[in-house]
Formats: C-alpha cells, sequence, structure tokens
C-alpha cells in the first residue's frame, strides 16, 4: 500500500518540478544569442534548434488571424538596439516553399524592417518582399514577382546604411528602399508556414566590413579591467620578474618593474580588451614594438599571458588586480 502512494507523490513532485521549471531557450549560433518570439494567433508553437551551427526553424507556424494582412509565424532575434548601420550577411535555404526572411534595425515586435520571400502560389507566391513594421502596421516597401528556390542554399546580405535598405541575393541587389522610420536595432530572422528554414554564417557588420561584437561578446567586453595590478613573469632563459601594472580606463598604462634584472625599469604604452583577448603593448628600451596577450582573463585575473619583444627573448605573465579603476 505504501508503494503506489510513494510512486504517486514522486510522480506529483516531478511534475509540480516540471512545471515550475522556468522555460528557457538557450539558442546560440555563430556567436549570437537568440530570442524567439511568436507572433499573435499561431497556429502551433514555432521549434527553432541550432544544429551544427546552423539555426532552423522546423515548425509549421503562421499566424491564423488576418493571415494576409500581415504574413507572420515566428521570428528570432539577437544583438544590440543600438546598432544603426550595418550589414547582416547569411546563407538561407529552405525545403519547404512558404515564407522565409530576415530582419534588421528590429526594436520589438511591432517596429523593424524585414525581408520577406514566398515561393508558395497557395499563399498568393512567388514575390519577394522588403516591409516594415511600425507600431504593428504592415507596410511593403519594395516587391518583385521572384520568389525563392525550395533546397537552394542562397548567399544573403541586408543592409542598413542610413535612409539605405538593400537587399542582396547571391552577389546581386534584388530590393532597396528609402527610409527613415526605423534608426537601429537588432538583427533577426523570421518564418511563415514553413517546416523548414535554416540559417547559417551569421554575421554583422559595419559600413567598413568590420564586424561588430556580438551580444555575447560585448557582456564580456564590458569587464572593466582598470585599475592597479600585480604581475608575475618570466623571460625566457633569463629570469624571473615582478612588475607594478595600471591600466588606466582611458586605455593607456603604465609599467615598472620591481623585481628582477631591471628593477626600476618602467614602460608606457596602451592596453585594449575585445573580449576574447587582453593586448598591451609597448615600444621596448631597444625601440622594437613589444606585445603582452593573454585569452585568460577575468575580472580580477590574467592568466597565460605571452610576451614577444622584437629584439630579445620574449616570456609568460600572469597578474592580479589589487585596486579597482584608474
Ligand atoms: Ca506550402
Ligand atoms: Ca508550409
Amino acid at each position: 500500500m505504501k508503494r503506489p502512494l510513494l510512486a504517486g507523490l514522486l510522480l506529483l513532485s516531478m511534475l509540480l518540478t516540471l512545471s515550475f521549471l522556468p522555460i528557457v531557450s538557450a539558442l546560440e549560433s555563430n556567436g549570437f544569442k537568440w530570442t524567439v518570439t511568436d507572433d499573435p494567433s499561431p497556429s502551433e508553437p514555432s521549434q527553432w534548434v541550432v544544429q551544427n551551427d546552423a539555426l532552423k526553424q522546423l515548425s509549421n507556424t503562421y499566424r491564423t488571424d488576418k493571415e494576409y494582412e500581415f504574413y507572420q509565424g515566428t521570428h528570432i532575434v539577437a544583438g544590440s538596439p543600438d546598432w544603426s548601420d550595418y550589414v547582416l550577411s547569411f546563407d538561407m535555404k529552405s525545403a519547404d516553399n512558404d515564407g522565409i526572411g530576415a530582419i534588421v534595425r528590429y526594436q520589438d515586435k511591432d517596429n523593424y524592417y524585414r525581408l520577406f520571400m514566398v515561393q508558395d502560389s497557395d499563399n498568393h507566391g512567388p514575390f519577394r518582399h522588403l516591409e516594415k513594421f511600425v507600431n504593428g502596421v504592415r507596410t511593403v516597401l519594395a516587391e518583385d514577382k521572384n520568389g525563392y528556390l525550395p533546397g537552394q542554399l542562397y548567399n544573403m546580405q541586408f543592409k542598413a546604411l542610413g535612409n539605405d535598405l538593400e537587399v542582396w541575393m547571391d552577389g546581386s541587389k534584388i530590393l532597396s528602399a528609402a527610409d527613415e522610420d526605423i534608426r537601429s536595432g537588432k538583427i533577426g530572422f523570421l518564418s511563415y508556414a514553413n517546416t523548414d528554414m535554416e540559417i547559417a554564417n551569421v554575421k554583422v557588420a559595419d559600413r567598413n566590413g568590420k564586424t561588430l561584437p556580438s551580444a555575447s561578446d560585448s557582456a564580456k567586453g564590458a569587464i572593466q579591467l582598470s585599475g592597479s595590478w600585480k604581475m608575475d613573469g618570466r623571460q625566457t632563459g633569463f629570469n624571473d620578474w615582478q612588475a607594478d601594472l595600471a591600466l588606466n580606463s582611458d586605455g593607456t598604462l603604465g609599467w615598472k618593474e620591481t623585481k628582477g634584472a631591471n628593477v626600476g625599469a618602467t614602460r608606457a604604452g596602451t592596453w585594449q580588451f575585445n573580449g576574447a583577448t587582453f593586448t598591451m603593448s609597448w615600444i621596448s628600451p631597444g625601440g622594437g614594438q613589444a606585445k603582452w596577450i593573454s585569452q585568460s582573463v577575468n575580472q580580477n585575473d590574467i592568466e597565460d599571458g605571452t610576451y614577444t619583444v622584437e629584439n630579445a627573448p620574449g616570456g609568460t605573465w600572469s597578474a592580479k588586480r589589487v585596486t579597482e579603476g584608474l
């Protein structure tokens, strides 16, 4: 008699635990952390997954309320709401023939620009649209009557530079418009009634081709390393040393050897941290450029650093912060 009760309680507690677990979708690909939103009145929940660093949407989700007024289903976004002028590049493929597309300057679910392509004639395809949503109202800014070939991989670029919006497909400009309603926002992708859309090689760059840091990189880059640090090092084949390091918040640095063969020697240079690599550089006494790098950086520890000197052997170093902020 006890066993069924115990089993029942166990099952109940498991069910309670499950139902109270927050729904966390840890969707990450190409360094982007994605957030999913299903559009109003979805026919069924979306199913976004990441496989081999490619983003996929596998559910035939479409908006059942005013379907052809909005042509929505589900969308996914990443990046920064402050990104303004940029080029979103990606590879796109769909085995289904319904709506696929990409998003730029996404402020929220009611305000963004999108590329939207449909092949299926049952849904009034084929067509390709450049559209905007402003306060939830959809407007077609540019269109043609071409769709896309199911199963074909396309290399896409969606450019948002000033008022100019352009969509490029395999190196050819297919849609363009001028609009000034939305100045900045995140990137994203969308699907409408499409069971097999795949997105790979997502990149966001500025107008000069320089890659913008993804949101997760920015978070890491925000580690503020300025302050006073104590360093330990070893010059290969020469000696062990210690030094006091000052990382100033303006990007300059000061360094003074406190133990070793050159006690009292000082250097001045610059430092930077891009979220993954910490780099210091200064001119060495012989006039050569010295570079000190580490890819093991925490708030108060820098480990596994290496350095090079053009006219002398380099070495390894580590550092610990003793005072924050300078
Ligand atoms: Ca279809
Ligand atoms: Ca479909």
